[in-house]
């Protein structure tokens, strides 16, 4: 009796560690820092189903804004963080609502092809 209560505590401390390491799977697959009133780098790409995480490195307030508006970060002040998953292909045009001469691009590729 004793013996098995120890075999499911070990078991579930096994699944557990298998939980969390499954919990990694919405991992960022590029990184876009924002710097000196440039996103860097772009463009960008990835594949349908990448996520996208932009830093914002500058002691001033940015946006991530699509240019038809399909994605926006709203403003991302100083050391600030916003992700983005993107589930169609295509070339995404992005630029900075307070800072319009901002732009970049994510050009994101089927899922499962290489580039
Ligand atoms: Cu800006």
């Amino acid at each position: 009796m004793r013996a098995s209560l120890g075999a499911a505590v070990l078991a579930a401390c096994i699944s557990a560690q298998v939980g969390s390491a499954s919990g990694a799977e919405t991992q960022t697959a590029a990184v876009v820092h924002i710097k000196d009133f440039k996103y860097a780098p772009t463009p960008v790409e990835v594949h349908v189903g990448d996520t996208v995480a932009f830093f914002n490195d500058d002691n001033e307030a940015h946006t991530v804004t699509s240019s038809d508006k399909k994605f926006d970060s709203e403003g991302l002040d100083s050391n600030g963080t916003w992700k983005y998953t993107f589930v169609k292909a295509g070339r995404f045009a992005y630029f900075c609502e307070l800072h319009p001469y901002m732009k970049g691009t994510i050009v994101v590729l089927p899922a499962g092809k290489a580039p």
